[in-house]
């Protein structure tokens, strides 16, 4: 069987949002004609409590974009986004939820970030989303989402690893782009673990 994972559609990583991925609104209409293709459709939700350690806002002194240390692991500090709740959180309202599933919360931890839609980024804990695909015998998945550089990277590599297939659509995907050239480097990052990038089974 095969899923589709959806990775982080809401509206704080839509133009407008806290955390808003350029273009991100994109991938919206290509994630609702994937949906048709695919018998499991599995969606993502950053979902965070609104003193999330990864917020710059919860560090005196700390400006958004900064990296600082969370237990031992490298965090870049965020603006507040998916707040539990908040408008933001919601996945974008022109995402076909008719045609969702399943929804995988992440982030939930006040004190460590889950980029991955599988584990928090300490591969401490898992979200469930592995056990979920497994209890319906999923052997291949595809992802499409935001933002490319961090949650889709994450969740593919988490995936892959895993030994799911793993695909990912190029036109579903936009990033952050914190650093020039972040985008081409975990695309690239994802394809040497084995992910498989594609440009679309839509034409
Ligand atoms: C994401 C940064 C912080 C993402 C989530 O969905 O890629 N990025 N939280
Ligand atoms: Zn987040």
């Amino acid at each position: 069987m095969k899923a589709l994972l959806l990775i982080d559609i809401q509206n704080d990583f839509l133009p407008g949002g806290a955390l808003a991925v350029s273009e991100g609104d994109q991938v919206v209409p290509i994630a609702n004609r994937l949906m048709e293709l695919f018998p499991l459709v599995v969606a993502t939700q950053d979902w965070h409590p609104g003193d999330h350690r990864s917020f710059a806002s919860q560090h005196d002194g700390r400006e958004v974009g900064e990296i600082i240390v969370l237990d031992g692991l490298e965090q870049v500090l965020w603006p507040d986004h998916c707040v539990q709740l908040s408008q933001g959180a919601n996945l974008a309202k022109e995402l076909n939820l008719n045609g969702v599933d399943h929804v995988i919360q992440k982030g939930t931890d006040v004190h460590i970030d889950s980029y991955s839609g599988f584990f928090d980024n300490d591969h401490r804990k898992s979200t469930g989303l592995e056990q979920l695909l497994r209890g319906h015998e999923v052997r291949e998945v595809q992802l499409v989402g935001l933002a490319t550089d961090y949650c889709v990277k994450f969740s593919a590599l988490d995936a892959v690893a895993l030994g799911f297939k793993t695909s990912v659509c190029l036109e579903g995907i936009r990033g952050v782009e914190l650093n020039a050239g972040d985008c081409e480097k975990a695309i690239q990052e994802m394809q040497s673990a084995g992910v498989e990038i594609i440009q679309s089974e839509l034409q």
